[in-house]
């Protein structure tokens, strides 16, 4: 269980049973973003225990990532005692199932202090089922202290719910035969292969079907779909609509495997589709395939589909039409250095079963082009792109993956809207290697401005901000390297240590694309 407990929560946390873990976190988002990287790592639902409104209200920006990332999250939140709500003493709820939506997937307060366990097992379920989301219950206070029914809970411990839903055989082998027949068919790979298990099929499709392989577009978007070193791999789609299409012209069938269509960000108009293009998209989520302005979905499970088209389409000898993609460029030699170089030097020394949790906005995509992440369950960024999503997940990750190796690397900025996760680094000694990326500004934010065409805009240059005294206040021990040799010698150390540590880095401004 995650959480940060107060008045209203101690009852639950009474006689805390020795088989769970408690993880606190000193900010509610930081409970939240632990609980949601710890779902998205492990598989399967957390745990996250609220303070009432307040505590809901602290988490609301982490429970907008966590619906965003389709992390399985039981959110649970105090109440004041049943009989003080209607006269609202002090640290009630007052509207305690409104307050988080639109962001889960269903909010309950249990109409009697004998349901308690029944609402718990219902968001659990909600929860785990597609598309995973976080799910929400109120408990009065006073709700602990009620006798329950142990037949009652014999039979809801001993439920399960599976929500995988196999797509239809017909539609599947004509979608085969769609593959088979187009010219220049793409496959564009997102979130929702790596988290439903489908990574080796998707390898296998493109492989067999010698498809091109897009990413859905970055920054943001969540886990990755596909090995980016692959052969097949082509790049990271833009993130607008104009751009998407006329990075994708000249192909006539685009297959868009565990995503919305699409995560765009920047208004940049222009035709949805490129000429004479279709697009048919495979998600398990409804909602994505409700809100797609184009194309044919397909709403199932997102491996149990890519292993059916595996088997409904035979090899193709189409050509693969381009080269693969070039090596990384190594960055310039600059002072300060580049993230393009910094993160070139730290690809050299990255374990090969490492993860990598980024929230590093105008250096992501450099990351990716320096980093080729090939391996499955090895990138987390926050899909929703609300900052405070990269330090606490970094901690859920690692607590949900010991025996590898977390990396989190992070701008200065990003890193204070949940910079008291480095505390519950140390404290629960998740050993997470924090590699913040200090260039003094918001750069995304100052690029952005050249796309939006504003000027003058106050509040992007970060002065004399630095992690490094933060965060050995916080119990995680830190040092200030400058340029690739100091800063190798100091990741690789920080990746044998068996506590968190945190490498700062001064780097160039701006935005860094490769
Ligand atoms: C909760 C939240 N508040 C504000 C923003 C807007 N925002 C997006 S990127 C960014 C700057 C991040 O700064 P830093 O981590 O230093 O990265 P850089 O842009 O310099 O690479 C801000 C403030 C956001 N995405 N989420």
């Amino acid at each position: 269980m995650f959480g940060n407990p107060g008045s209203t929560e101690l009852p639950m946390l009474a006689e805390f049973p020795d088989d769970f873990i408690y993880y606190l976190g000193l900010q509610e988002a930081v409970a939240v973003g632990m609980a949601d990287g710890y779902a998205q790592a492990s598989g399967r639902v957390a745990h996250v225990n609220l303070h009432t409104a307040p505590g809901v209200g602290n988490a609301m920006g982490a429970i907008f990532n966590a619906q965003a990332n389709h992390a399985p999250l039981l959110i649970s939140a105090g109440q004041q005692a049943r009989e003080l709500v209607t006269l609202q003493a002090n640290l009630t709820n007052r509207d305690a199932t409104r307050m988080p939506h639109p962001l889960v997937k269903n909010a309950f307060e249990p109409p009697r202090a004998a349901d308690v366990p029944l609402a718990f097992g219902r968001a659990i379920n909600f929860a785990s089922l597609p598309p995973k989301g976080p799910a929400f219950v109120s408990i009065p206070m006073d709700d602990w202290d009620a006798e329950v029914d142990d037949a009652a809970i014999a039979q809801l411990l001993a439920r399960s719910v599976d929500g995988r839903a196999a797509p239809d055989p017909k539609t599947v082998l004509a979608l085969g035969e769609r593959l088979a027949a187009a010219t220049r068919p793409v496959l564009i790979a997102g979130p929702d292969i790596d988290a439903s298990g489908g990574w080796e099929a998707a390898v296998a499709l493109a492989e067999k079907q010698r498809l091109p392989v897009f990413a859905i577009p970055a920054p943001g978007g969540g886990r990755l779909g596909f090995p980016e070193g692959h052969p097949n791999f082509r790049g990271i789609l833009p993130p607008a609509i104009g751009p998407v299409s006329e990075t994708l012209a000249g192909h006539d069938l685009i297959l868009v495997v565990g995503s919305s269509v699409f995560p765009y960000y920047p208004n940049i108009p222009g035709p949805l589709l490129p000429e004479g293009a279709a697009l048919v998209q495979i998600t398990s989520d409804p909602d994505e395939a409700s809100r797609a302005p184009m194309g044919e979905a397909i709403v199932a499970d997102v491996a149990l589909t890519l292993a059916a088209l595996l088997d409904a389409c035979g090899d193709s000898d189409r050509e693969l039409p381009n080269e693969a993609l070039p090596p990384p460029a190594a960055g310039e030699d600059a002072d300060p250095v580049t993230p393009t170089a910094v993160l070139n030097a730290f690809a050299e020394i990255f374990p090969s079963d490492g993860i990598v949790v980024v929230e590093a906005p105008s250096a992501t995509l450099a990351l990716r082009n320096q980093l080729r992440i090939s391996a499955p369950a090895s990138y987390y960024i926050g899909a929703g792109g609300g900052l405070g999503f990269g330090l606490a997940a970094a901690v859920g990750v690692q607590l949900a993956q010991p025996q590898r190796r977390v990396v989190c690397v992070v701008g200065e900025g990003s890193a204070q809207y949940a910079i008291t996760a480095l505390w519950s680094a140390a404290a629960y000694g998740a050993p997470v290697t924090f590699l913040v990326l200090r260039n003094s500004e918001y750069a995304i934010l100052k690029w952005f401005s050249q796309i939006e065409q504003v000027e003058g805009a106050p509040g992007l240059d970060l002065p004399a901000l630095s992690c490094v005294d933060v965060a050995k206040g916080y119990g995680v021990d830190a040092r200030e390297v400058s340029g690739r040799d100091e800063e190798v010698e100091a990741v690789r150390e920080a990746l044998g240590a068996e506590e968190p540590r945190l490498v700062e880095v001064e780097v160039a401004p701006g935005m860094w694309l490769f």
